[in-house]
């Protein structure tokens, strides 16, 4: 495995199509990958479609790239009719990077399953990490509470808004200001683009007395970029740097490790135990409770139950 993982690339897209297809079947590969891991940067990037998160992200990547960091992307698609194409136009905004053995990309299709969505990206940052990418980015549209669990998984979340949101910046999600790390209003070549900031920076200001383990040392930073031209970005680079500098000395960094080791596995458990219990429960039996509760013989409760040999 070790050629494997210094080696090409493909050998790496396959690695993590095996780890994925069916993790207790690779139950020991995943058992080295994650003995080697744990020093990947990992950076989740969301916001509304279309704020500019994967030219962003392609510009970061040269940042991080003249840094001499190897950088891995998991673009994680919806599938949702907010994201028409996203596979093909992430290629193509991302195409700078084609050609660089430094840069690997990785696209990701929900295909409805947002559960299996963030089992899949943790499964593809483990082999990067272990591969020794310094840095892996996640992109995610932040639509749902699905993309905001696999945000959850980065060190550092960034979150990307554009001008003219207006009342919808102020309407905005609690969720998703609570768990951003670094703030970006992106399109600053655009009108609104001061009063967005200032809206986004009132709104730092008055929930960080709330903000648990930000409160004293880390206040997300709200910064201006043109991500079509590269302007700013230094800008957003230096602050992720800065950020991981703050996990670090803080010991933030160890309390998100294991916030995230216990939801990883609480997850894992969680499909496991359904797996299992499936599997013990009779067909036939089944079948016929279902006659059952819609007969309105039985209820659901009831025949759930039984289903588990339990008592109710
Ligand atoms: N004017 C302007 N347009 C930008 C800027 N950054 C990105 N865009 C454009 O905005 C559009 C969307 O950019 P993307 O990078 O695909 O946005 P995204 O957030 O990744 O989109 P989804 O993944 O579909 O949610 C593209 O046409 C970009 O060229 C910017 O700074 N200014
Ligand atoms: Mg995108």
């Amino acid at each position: 495995m070790r050629q494997t993982l210094d080696g090409n690339r493909r050998a790496l897209a396959q690695l993590i199509s095996l780890v994925e297809s069916n993790p207790s079947s690779a139950a020991e590969l995943t058992a080295e990958l994650h003995a080697r891991g744990g020093r990947a940067a990992i950076v989740g990037v969301t916001g509304a479609p279309g704020t500019g998160k994967s030219t962003l992200v392609n510009e970061l990547c040269k940042s991080f790239r003249r840094d001499g960091c190897r950088v891995g992307v998991i673009a994680v698609d919806p599938s949702s009719p907010f994201s028409g194409g996203a596979l093909l136009g992430d290629r193509i905004r991302m195409r700078d990077l084609a050609g660089d053995d430094g840069v690997f990309i990785r696209s990701m299709a929900t295909r409805g399953n947002l559960g299996g969505l963030a089992r899949a990206t943790a499964d593809a940052v483990r082999v990067l990490d272990a591969a020794g990418f310094e840095m892996v980015v996640i992109e995610t549209v932040g639509v749902g509470q699905g993309e905001l669990e696999i945000a959850r998984r980065a060190d550092t979340v960034l979150v990307v808004e554009a001008p003219g949101l207006g009342d919808e910046v102020q309407a905005m999600k609690a969720g998703i200001l609570e768990i951003a790390d670094i703030l970006v209003v992106n399109k600053a070549d655009r009108e609104g683009a001061d009063d967005t900031v200032r809206a986004l920076r009132a709104m730092v200001n008055l929930g960080s007395p709330l903000a648990g383990d930000r409160t004293d040392a880390w206040r997300a930073p709200v910064l201006k970029t043109v991500a079509v031209k590269g302007t700013g970005v230094a800008d957003v680079a230096e602050s992720i740097a800065r950020h991981r500098g703050y996990l670090e000395r803080s010991g933030t960094g160890t309390t998100r490790r294991r916030l995230r080791a216990a939801d990883e596995l609480e997850t894992i458990l969680r499909d496991l135990l359904l797996e299992r219990g499936m599997q013990r429960i009779s067909r036939v039996e089944l079948d016929t409770l279902v006659e059952r509760v819609a007969a309105r013989e039985i209820d659901p409760y009831a025949a759930a139950c039984r289903l588990l040999g339990a008592p109710i």
